[in-house]
C-alpha cells in the first residue's frame, strides 16, 4: 500500500464529503432509504476504495482483485456512490436508486452491476462469504486480500460468529473483517436490543487479532489495514468506532435516522450543512 501524503489524504477528505452529500441527495430522490449507517462509513468506503484495494474498475472481473465483501447491504446509498466516483459506472445513474428496473436497488443485486462481489440485503452473511473466498483465495495460491465490511447489528446473528470461528480454524490472514461500530440498529441501540460487549474481548477469545480505531480518522484506519496487512497468523477484525449518521448533526447518534423519509426542508439542511464542512476541509488543507 502506498503511503499516505498530505495532497491524498485532502483528496480523501474531500472525497467522503462529496460521498456524504451524493448519499443525501440519492436517498431524499428516492423518497426512502438508509441513511445512517451509509453516512457514517464515508471514511471506511472512501478508504477503502481510493487508497488500499487492488482493483481495477474497468476490470472488475480481474481474478487478482482484492476482493471486497459488503455484508451489510442496506449501505448501499454510500456503496453505489463510492463504486460510481471510482469508476464503476456513471456517477449519472446514481439517480435511479431504487426505481424499477434500475440496477441500484434497495439492496444490492451482484449480477445487475459491476463491483458487486455478493448480493446482499439478507444481514449476517458477508462474514462467512469472505471467510469462504479467503480460503479458496489461498487454495488457488493467489496474492489478494479479502475485506469484509459488515455492521454491529449483524453480530446478533448466528451465522456471522460461525464464520468467525472458520477463519480462525484456517488461520485466514488474508481476511480482514471491518465493523461499523456504531451503537445503532434498525429499532434501537444495540446495547438494549442485544448486548454486543464484550465485543472485543469476543472476537479475542474467537482467536482473532483484533484493531480498535475512530473510524472517522483516516490516517488511522488506513494504519489498521497496514497492522491487518501485517499480521500473518491469524485473521483481523478492526473495530471502527463510528458516530451513526456522522456528518448532519441533526441526524447523528439517533437510530430513528436508521432509515426514515426526509420531511420537507431536511434534505436541504443537511446539504447546506456537508456544503459548510466542504469548505472547512478545503481550507484547513492551505494552511
Ligand atoms: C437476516 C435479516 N434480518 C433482519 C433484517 C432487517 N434489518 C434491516 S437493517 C437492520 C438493522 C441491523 O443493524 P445494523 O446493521 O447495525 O444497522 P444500522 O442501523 O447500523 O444501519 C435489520 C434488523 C435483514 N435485513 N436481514
Ligand atoms: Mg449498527
Amino acid at each position: 500500500m502506498e503511503a499516505l501524503h498530505e495532497k491524498k489524504l485532502q483528496f480523501l477528505e474531500l472525497m467522503t464529503n462529496r460521498l456524504r452529500q451524493e448519499v443525501i441527495r440519492i436517498v431524499s430522490g428516492a423518497g426512502s432509504g438508509h441513511i445512517a449507517g451509509p453516512l457514517d462509513t464515508a471514511e471506511i468506503f472512501t478508504s477503502m476504495y481510493f487508497h488500499v484495494l487492488q482493483h481495477d474498475p474497468k476490470h472488475p472481473h480481474w481474478a487478482h482483485r482484492d476482493r471486497m465483501v459488503v455484508s451489510c447491504g442496506h449501505y448501499c446509498p454510500m456503496f453505489y456512490a463510492t463504486l460510481a466516483h471510482a469508476g464503476y459506472f456513471k456517477v449519472e445513474e446514481l439517480k435511479t436508486l431504487r426505481r424499477i428496473d434500475s440496477r441500484l436497488q434497495g439492496h444490492p443485486h451482484r449480477n445487475a452491476l459491476p463491483g458487486l462481489e455478493t448480493t446482499s440485503g439478507p444481514l449476517g452473511s458477508g462474514v462467512s462469504q469472505a471467510a469462504g473466498m479467503a480460503l479458496a483465495a489461498r487454495l488457488d495460491r493467489k496474492k489478494c486480500r479479502v475485506y469484509c465490511l459488515t455492521s454491529d447489528g449483524e453480530h446478533q446473528e448466528g451465522n456471522t460468529w460461525e464464520g468467525i470461528m472458520f477463519a480462525a480454524k484456517h488461520r485466514l490472514s488474508n481476511l480482514t473483517v471491518i465493523v461499523d461500530r456504531n451503537n445503532i440498529q434498525i429499532d434501537g441501540y444495540t446495547e438494549d436490543i442485544m448486548p454486543l460487549e464484550p465485543f472485543r474481548a469476543k472476537y479475542e477469545a474467537f482467536g482473532w487479532h483484533v484493531v480498535e480505531v475512530n473510524g472517522h480518522d483516516i490516517p488511522a484506519f488506513i494504519g489498521a489495514i497496514a497492522e491487518a496487512q501485517a499480521i500473518y497468523e491469524k485473521p483481523t477484525v478492526i473495530i471502527a468506532h463510528t458516530v451513526a449518521a456522522r456528518g448532519v448533526s441533526f441526524m447523528e447518534r439517533d437510530y430513528l435516522w436508521h432509515s426514515k423519509p426526509f420531511k420537507p426542508g431536511e434534505a436541504e439542511q443537511a446539504l447546506k450543512e456537508l456544503k459548510a464542512e466542504q469548505e472547512k476541509i478545503a481550507q484547513s488543507h492551505e494552511k
